[in-house]
């Protein structure tokens, strides 16, 4: 416990009114009960430290053992996600997080059996899409486990906002494996800090995204090319990107939809046989500064895959995030619960099927 000041703040079990107030269905099946989920407030360290598990992790079949059908079926079946939930304890902004995953006796476990880690927030919605806020998230090309701002900047969080966590694992080790905790450390930043950070909202802009939620496609060998073109109802800056490939992804931009200008480009570090190893992360200004982004106008993402194999890589993604300063935030768009889009992501978080 390292003698801090510390709380345990929320434990599984919890139905709080933000998600009794959601109407997902009556003839919905139950969802799967996830492990267990403890939440600590480090008040010292400013740290808020989650712990969810044990999780099994099934084998996967390897790679070129898996027909086409195979691969459609797991891809389906990866879609029931656990989502953990928990309610934000305090008045704050978030700044970082950092993931660990852990065995039983604590040891760390190797990073890569994380597809990847979200936490969404119930709270708000997103700039481009209807559903609900990703806050933030880790992948298992994402550097460090780690994602960090400067402490100039930081996304506000409230009291009694409900937030959850869900994971997509990766098991490719060819044996199951159980008792996998993962660890989330969010670095968070206390209101009184002077100068007051500058509030930021992640923008998640995605190449493929369907209504559905689906935003996976297939890389046949040599070149593909997906994109997607937006306007956003209120202008900003942009302060910094990230972004998600898979294997034979090489890089994912934004461009200016109406000039053709290319504003910032992400490339994949992959190795010899084009597997993905990392994408870079860009952060353009610590400050209110950084790349202008105009409320109304037309922007393009676009991500690029170049597979050197023979065969098709099936469900790949191809997305750019991003932490953006809204010039209003008053203009945000304000979450519609009758909306389909939002209503379908709602249901598939909260693990209540499809049937709205
Ligand atoms: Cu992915």
């Amino acid at each position: 416990m390292k003698g801090l000041r510390s709380l345990v703040v929320v434990c599984l079990g919890l139905a709080p009114a933000w998600l009794q107030a959601q109407h997902v269905g009556a003839d919905s099946a139950a969802p799967p009960s996830p492990p267990p989920l403890e939440v600590r407030v480090d008040s010292s360290q400013h740290e808020l430290v989650l712990t969810a598990g044990p999780f099994h992790l099934p084998v996967e079949p390897a790679e070129g053992e898996q027909t086409a059908m195979q691969m459609t079926m797991d891809m389906a079946s990866m879609e029931g996600i656990v989502l953990q939930r928990f309610m934000w304890p305090m008045e704050c902004w978030v700044r970082g997080l950092r993931v660990e995953l852990v065995d039983r006796q604590g040891h760390v476990l190797p990073r890569r059996l994380l597809h990847h880690l979200i936490m969404v927030n119930f709270a708000r919605r997103q700039l481009i899409y209807p559903a609900a806020e990703r806050v933030m998230g880790v992948a298992s090309e994402t550097d460090g486990g780690e994602i960090t701002v400067p402490k100039t900047i930081g996304i506000p969080m409230h009291v009694g906002h409900g937030l959850g966590v869900y994971v997509m694992w990766h098991n490719p080790t060819g044996r199951d494996i159980d008792g996998v905790y993962w660890r989330m450390t969010v670095k968070w930043s206390p209101t009184n800090l002077q100068p007051r950070p500058i509030s930021v909202l992640p923008i998640y802009m995605d190449t493929n995204m369907q209504e559905d939620g689906n935003n996976e496609f297939s890389a046949p060998p040599g070149r593909t090319t997906k994109s997607f073109e937006f306007t956003l109802p209120v202008g900003g800056h942009l302060l910094g990107v990230g972004g998600h490939l898979h294997d034979y992804g090489s890089s994912v931009r934004l461009e200016d939809a109406e000039t053709g200008k290319v504003l910032v480009t992400l490339r994949a570090r992959r190795d010899s046989t084009g597997k993905l190893l990392g994408l870079e992360r860009k952060l353009f200004a610590t400050r209110g500064e950084g790349l202008r982004i105009r409320a109304n106008h037309r922007y393009r993402v676009v991500g690029e895959y170049d597979n050197p194999t023979r065969d098709t890589l099936p469900g790949a993604m191809a997305h750019m995030v991003g932490i953006f300063a809204p010039d209003d935030m008053t203009k945000w768009p304000k979450i519609d619960p009758t909306n389909r889009w939002y209503q379908k992501d709602l249901a598939d978080l909260l693990g209540t099927g499809k049937s709205l």
